[in-house]
């Protein structure tokens, strides 16, 4: 059996959440450390562009998107889980709208110049500037737009008091009162939040959502070990990519069969598409078969919500 990897950077919210959700399942994995912007060569060898962070590697097979890596994860560990039984719906709703909406909150709470000042003392005005350009770039061409800092203010109490007032109830210690993907999803923004005294205020001015939160970052992160982006390349190209899964799926939309060329890309950022065969549309997933130089033959995943499908 392959082992997980987790291509990451330590302070990624959407990293911080994959890293929970692993621990969450206890699970043990490997640790590829990724450069927090553009180029990252070693990473797009595996994905064929994709970009964005974190990706989880299992073999030959590349996940990309927290939505998916957490379907996969549920997959490779039923239980604890993360869409408990009944209530699929109520929490990959949930969970998308916290990823989406409180997460374009808390980065545009966190990117105030107050705060930026704290967060990036130790870089260079230069490297303050790459990165800005780069995340610039990241927005390019996709439909998210930057919520301003004035907006993400003034609607930010409105969260944080609805999630207070849902969590001071009495039973239950997690959202849907069991743990599930909705924790998760509403946890990472948060923790983003903590990571500087200047912001760490908008969550700490609410004992039951503080309480959760402590109570969901103390599910940790599992068992990892560091692994060189070399050595998951190698691994990449010594593996056969796992079978298809076995799910049959009307395509109502029709327009792109199994076999053809297509490319897949985000629509809300980090657009940039990756191209190859398409080799199996499911109700969640889309998967696609692509050679590389360096990885060999790889097959890369993708949610199909929020992924747009084009005939190459
Ligand atoms: N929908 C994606 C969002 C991932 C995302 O926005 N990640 C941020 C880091 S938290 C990112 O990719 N930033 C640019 C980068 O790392 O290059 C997911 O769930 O994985």
């Amino acid at each position: 059996m392959s082992e997980l990897i987790l291509h990451h950077y330590p302070t990624s919210p959407f990293a911080e959440k994959a890293r929970l959700l692993l621990g969450f399942k206890g699970l043990s994995w490997r640790s590829v450390n990724i450069p927090p912007m553009m180029p990252k060569p070693d990473l797009t060898a595996l994905t064929g562009g994709y970009r964005k962070t974190p990706v989880l590697q299992i073999g030959a097979d590349i996940y990309c998107d927290t939505a998916l890596i957490a379907r996969r994860l549920e997959q490779e560990k039923a239980s604890p889980a993360l869409f408990p039984e009944g209530r699929e719906m109520i929490a990959a709703a949930f969970a998308a709208w916290a990823d989406s909406v409180v997460f374009q909150h808390a980065v545009s709470l966190v990117f105030q110049p107050e705060s930026m000042a704290v967060r990036f003392a130790k870089l260079s005005p230069e490297a303050i500037k790459a990165f800005i350009a780069d995340r610039a770039g990241l927005f390019s061409g996709g439909s998210a737009s930057r919520l301003s800092a004035e907006q993400a203010k003034h609607q930010w109490p409105t969260i944080m008091a609805r999630l207070e007032q849902q969590l001071q109830r009495e039973e239950g210690d997690f959202l849907l009162g069991e743990p599930s993907i909705a924790d998760f999803a509403m946890a990472h923004p948060l923790w983003f939040l903590k990571g500087t005294p200047v912001t760490s205020a908008l969550v700490d001015a609410y004992p039951a959502v503080s309480a959760w939160l402590a109570r969901v970052l103390a599910f940790g992160h599992g068992a990892s070990s560091a692994m060189s982006s070399e050595e998951a390349l190698d691994v990449a190209n010594n593996a056969t990519p796992a079978a298809l899964p076995d799910e049959s799926f009307d395509e109502s939309s029709g327009f792109a069969q199994e076999g053809q060329q297509v490319t897949i890309a985000a629509t809300d950022y980090g657009v940039d598409p990756v191209a190859g065969e398409l080799l199996f549309a499911g109700r969640e997933e889309l998967i696609l078969r692509r050679e590389d130089e360096r990885g060999g033959v790889v097959h890369v995943h993708f949610p199909r919500f929020g992924f747009k499908l084009s005939v190459a």
